[in-house]
């Protein structure tokens, strides 16, 4: 039988700051949907990337004073960056893609033109509303309190020659495809879309721009760069090759089976994405899942307002599967959820020290103190059960496909409830049978006592397989602690009572998860967030300021003078003088040589209007007079000098004392 695909994507992520801990959070969904889909026994294609182009990354490149490129690749590939963080939260992608990547580019260019020659793309001109950070354009109808619907933020006007994609020709079929198909999940987000954005009427999109150059560019009309989410979408089937030869597995995996956004994108994948595979004549992914936001003091957590929790140091300080863990268990996938440390330590706490590691623990350490580590033949058989055995078996027994309804529909905090009522149900299970008591006389109740560690060891099997996509490292350890080899610990072994054999070498191995004092914890974490803070800043030493005091009359025998910079030149022979020509409005040229040419080129300094102290008597330098000084400010940063010239408005004439 060919076996079934399953292909899934995250969004692909703006490299604009470093990632925070809600952009991990539907990055390891994804992974844990990916991974159990592999354990189940899908051939997975699990996509993810970066979406690279557009004006916010153009301007944050421009201050930051590099290229575009310099300044997304430091992001994506540099320490710290997206594909460490996603090796660090082991995410086990199949494909990673840079919407930079030649393939993808060219493949968006031919995209562009298809539609363009279909008719679907024509050329108009914008006039409307522009959020800049949000790269997104709104009607006046769509605004909200005259900001950005979707970030609250200021828009602009905007107005350009552009090209349009006739969204509106297929506002009916999107209609249907929402409110008829379950394409669209949950189905709370259904009427959000149709309300606000079906029933106002959908216009049609602006999708090129004129005023920035950061795009692919629209190859037959040089000037015009393809709007960031034309680029951006198409992504999901460029990976995988289409329209170019770097891959080969369109046919396979074309049309995805979910793609997992965050809410505030949904418009884009559920209204502006079918409709551009409907002109583009595409089969449309079959679903599309918009899941919650990750809330820190009741708003969402973004880089730009500066509310932002780091995935390095949750994971350093808890590790990487008790952070995974925590982010599914803890928020209804579909819902917005509060994160804190607290909650994050409450139950790694409960859930992973006290009922998983207390069960895992309690029954490895009970087999090698009570059977030296392996229990004896026959101990899977019992001949006179009691209710309570009974009741666990029949629970474990039922786990996998509770399980499985919960994962098909992305609801993986409900998977990992049933998972847990089942860890719960064995250790009540301990106190109910009393293995110590039962160890007390092991002549005749040895018999018992085995099955009842065997049964523990087997719901701990059961539970452990279905915990491992989300737990993948952690949950290889307890297999091994409980001497499950690899042949059961299978998709479907998990439906199987009894696959564990019953001699299998048991060990009490490590803690997997130990208890968290929790305000050590707190206090520790708050220091770790404060030199995050510090070290994120410049380090910048200005010297101390002078104690003794000038008396008024001394400092005003200082002449400082505005003067305007007629000619400046690098000094023969010297790596450090300029001279400089001044105009300081006597009518007689003064000459200042100064030793900044480490910080400034001669020619950046024509014409500017800088300070000097006129009335220092002359010095000699390299054998020139220098009659006078400017006035810089000076600091340190980093260890290394920093210098800038005092410059002023150039509307200050020549001349102009300085009191
Ligand atoms: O939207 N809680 O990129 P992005 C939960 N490039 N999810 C969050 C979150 C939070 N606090 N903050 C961000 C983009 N996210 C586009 C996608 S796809 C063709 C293009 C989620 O880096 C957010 O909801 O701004 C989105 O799904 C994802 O991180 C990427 O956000």
């Amino acid at each position: 039988m060919e076996q079934k695909k399953f292909y899934i994507t995250t969004p692909i992520y703006y490299p604009s700051d470093k990632l925070h801990i809600g952009h991990t959070y539907c990055t390891v969904a994804t992974d844990a949907m990916a991974r159990y889909k592999r354990l189940a026994g899908y051939d997975v294609m699990f996509l993810t990337g970066t979406d690279e182009h557009g004006q916010k990354i153009e301007t944050k490149a421009k201050e930051a004073g590099v290229t575009p490129k310099e300044f997304v690749d430091k992001i994506v590939e540099g320490p710290q960056g997206v594909k460490d963080l996603w090796k660090l939260m082991n995410i086990s992608n199949d494909r990673f893609i840079r919407t930079t990547d030649d393939y993808h580019v060219s493949a968006v260019q031919k995209i562009f033109k298809k539609m363009y020659d279909k008719g679907d793309i024509y050329k108009g001109s914008y006039k409307g509303k522009y959020c800049t950070p949000c790269e997104s354009f709104w009607t006046e109808s769509q605004l909200k309190d005259g900001c950005c619907p979707d970030c609250g933020r200021p828009v602009v006007d905007a107005e350009e020659e552009a090209y349009f994609f006739r969204l509106s020709k297929y506002a009916d079929k999107v209609r249907d495809l929402l409110e008829n198909t379950d394409f669209l999940q949950p189905r709370s987000r259904v009427n959000e879309m149709v309300k606000n954005f079906i029933d106002p009427g959908l216009e049609d999109l602006c999708v090129s721009r004129t005023s920035f150059t950061w795009g692919i560019p629209v190859d037959f009309d040089p000037g015009h760069v393809v709007y960031v989410w034309v680029d951006a979408l198409f992504n999901y089937t460029t990976a995988l090759g289409f329209l170019n030869d770097q891959y080969n597995d369109y046919d396979k995996y074309w049309p995805a089976d979910v793609h997992f956004v965050g809410k505030e994108i949904v418009r884009f994948h559920s209204i502006i994405w079918p409709a551009m595979l409907m002109s583009m004549e595409m089969p449309l992914p079959k679903h599309v899942f918009g899941h919650g936001w990750l809330l820190l003091d009741g708003g969402k957590m973004s880089k730009s307002k500066g509310n932002v929790v780091d995935p390095y140091i949750l994971a350093e300080k808890f590790g990487v599967d008790a952070l995974r863990f925590f982010l599914m268990r803890t928020f209804p996938f579909g819902s917005d959820g509060n994160f804190s440390n607290e909650l994050l330590i409450q139950t790694i706490n409960t859930d992973l020290a006290n009922d998983l590691g207390n069960l895992l623990s309690r029954t490895t350490a009970m087999v090698g103190k009570y059977f030296d580590g392996q229990l004896p033949a026959g101990c899977k058989a019992c001949s006179a059960p009691e209710p309570f055995d009974t009741d666990l078996i029949a629970m474990a027994s039922a786990l996998r496909d509770a399980y499985e309804a919960q994962m098909e529909s992305y609801a993986p905090h409900n998977a990992l409830a049933e998972v847990f009522k089942v860890i719960q149900r064995a250790n009540k299970y301990i106190d109910e049978t009393a293995p110590w008591a039962l160890a007390k006389d092991m002549e005749t109740n040895g018999a018992r006592l085995a099955h009842v560690l065997y049964n523990l060891l087997e719901a701990t099997r059961i539970c452990g397989i279905l915990l491992s996509p989300f737990m993948p490292e952690s949950m290889s350890k307890l297999f091994v602690q409980i001497g499950a080899a690899a042949d059961i610990q299978t998709w479907d072994s998990a439906a199987v009572w009894g696959a564990l054999p019953e001699t299998a070498a048991v060990t009490k191995g490590e803690n997997l998860f130990p208890r968290i004092d929790m305000d050590k914890a707190i206090a520790e974490l708050e220091e770790a967030a404060e030199a995050a803070k510090k070290a994120a800043l410049p380090a910048i030493e200005v010297e101390p300021q002078l104690t003794e005091q000038v008396d008024f009359d001394t400092f005003c025998k200082s002449d400082f003078r505005a003067v305007k910079v007629k000619a400046c030149e690098n000094v023969r022979k010297s790596e450090k003088l300029l001279k400089f020509i001044l105009d300081d409005g006597t009518g007689v040229d003064r000459q200042i040589l100064s030793g900044i040419a480490k910080w400034y080129k001669p020619e950046e300094l024509v014409g500017k209007t800088l300070v000097a102290i006129v009335n220092l008597p002359p010095r000699k330098m390299m054998g020139r007079d220098s009659c006078g000084m400017l006035i810089s400010a000076v600091h340190m940063e980093k260890g290394e000098e920093c210098l800038h010239l005092l410059m002023i408005d150039d509307s200050i004439p020549a001349g102009a004392k300085l009191c």
